[in-house]
């Protein structure tokens, strides 16, 4: 089996999350931005993360990837109910969160970002998406005096660091990894300490030693 991705690809982080806590012996491949025809041979589009099973098949989707190999591999992990109020959470605050990392982003180090060619196709991806990403990053203040509320109800109904895990915490952790590229960001105690767990069991590397 073999997992294609981004690093900086929240959908990716899912399962890199999945992996890293299953201690999953899956070898991962970075894909470069500018790359068409690797994940188009794969899966008909250009977009990751993508698992080629065993018998050569691909599979896209973050989250059927996931559930696929918590199932794949005992014991399963993803034991808890869904957990609605986080989900919520995570869907109001995403697309904030992606303003303030995604300008950030592209000026990172990131193996999909490795060739001039491949950094240029991102921005352009980028700009498509968001618009001019100065303007972004001028608006950052505005944009963390948004967050602030944010974090701190989160912080309120954040699960203890061992309860049972689940797709809800799965979809919740990437959105933190990417803030860990704003200088600015600090996680109120709860949430820092059930995603400092998190990172240590999983044994993932945030993007806080390139915060800018
Ligand atoms: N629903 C998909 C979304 C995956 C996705 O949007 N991946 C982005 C990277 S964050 C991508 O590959 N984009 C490439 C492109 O649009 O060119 C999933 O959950 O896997």
């Amino acid at each position: 089996m073999k997992l294609y991705i981004y690093q900086h690809c929240p959908f990716c982080l899912r399962v890199l999350l999945l992996r890293g806590l299953k201690k999953l012996d899956l070898p991962v491949q970075v894909v470069l931005e500018n790359d068409v025809e690797t994940p188009t041979r794969l899966v008909g589009r250009k977009k990751v993360p993508i698992l080629q099973k065993a018998d050569g098949s691909a599979m896209p989707e973050s989250m059927d990837i996931v559930r696929y190999l918590d199932a794949q591999f005992a014991p399963p992990i993803l034991t808890t109910a869904e957990r609605p109020e986080i989900d919520a959470w995570s869907e109001r605050a995403s697309g904030l969160i992606f303003r303030l990392a995604v300008p950030r982003i592209t000026r990172g180090d990131f193996a999909e970002l490795a060739t001039p060619e491949a950094r240029a196709a991102y921005i352009e991806r980028e700009i498509r998406a968001f618009g001019d990403l100065e303007t972004l990053l001028a608006a950052t203040p505005e944009l963390l005096a948004e967050l602030a509320p944010l974090l701190a109800e989160l912080d309120a109904m954040i699960p203890a660091p061992d309860s049972e895990f689940g797709e809800s915490d799965i979809r919740l952790f990437p959105l933190l990894v990417m803030l860990s590229i704003v200088k600015d960001v600090r996680l109120p105690p709860a949430l820092a300490t059930w995603y400092n767990a998190l990172l240590e069991r999983s044994g993932l590397d945030d993007f806080s030693a390139q915060a800018q």
